[in-house]
């Protein structure tokens, strides 16, 4: 499995699923959200309004309509609260739990964009080491995703990434 990192707008990604950072009510948002749902057009709102919500570090899946992304699939990252309210493992719980769901649906490529760090205040450094740390554990149990791709929506964010691959 490759892990590789990219600086860009994942809306324009065409791989099998995108990830959106969303909240638990699954019916759109701001920043990354706002962006998915504008360039999936309407049918994604229906769609989620099917879903009923999803917790905090779970994940659920849609199709991608417009996008080039076949699918996206959507977790609400935790909300950062300090750090003591179990936030480290419900964001690694978001990254486990959309690779488990692209996987079953035969999905070879996964875009996520870097979950809780914008709107959600997640400390970056220690949001990319849990990002890298929770693919990278995963690869053991991938059977068909070959390609995950973080994209940072700048450069401060691509680079965090870019350490914690070297580090992690
Ligand atoms: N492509 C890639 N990354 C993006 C894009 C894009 N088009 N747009 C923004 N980002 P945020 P959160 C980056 O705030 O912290 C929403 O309102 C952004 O720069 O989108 O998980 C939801 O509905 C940042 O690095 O997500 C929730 O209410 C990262 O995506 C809440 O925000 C995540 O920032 C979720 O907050």
């Amino acid at each position: 499995m490759k892990i590789r990192t990219l600086l860009g707008d994942i809306t324009k990604l065409e791989c099998d699923a995108i990830v959106n950072a969303a909240n638990t009510s699954l019916l759109g948002g701001g920043g990354v959200d706002g962006a998915i749902h504008k360039a999936a057009g309407p049918e994604l709102l229906e769609a989620c309004k099917e879903l009923h919500g999803c917790d905090t570090g779970q994940a659920k899946i849609t199709w991608g309509y417009q996008l080039p992304a076949k699918y996206v699939i959507h977790t609400p990252g935790p909300i950062w609260r300090g750090g003591d309210q179990g936030e480290e493992a419900l964001l690694a719980d978001s990254y486990r739990n959309c690779l488990e769901l692209a996987d079953c649906h035969d999905c070879q490529t996964v875009a996520f964009p870097s979950i809780s760090t914008g709107v959600y205040r997640f400390p970056l450094e220690k949001a990319a080491k849990i990002a890298v740390e929770t693919i990278k554990s995963f690869e053991s149990r991938a059977s068909v995703v070959q390609e995950v791709i973080l994209v940072a929506f700048d450069s401060r964010t691509k680079e965090y990434y870019d350490r914690a691959l070297e580090t992690v």
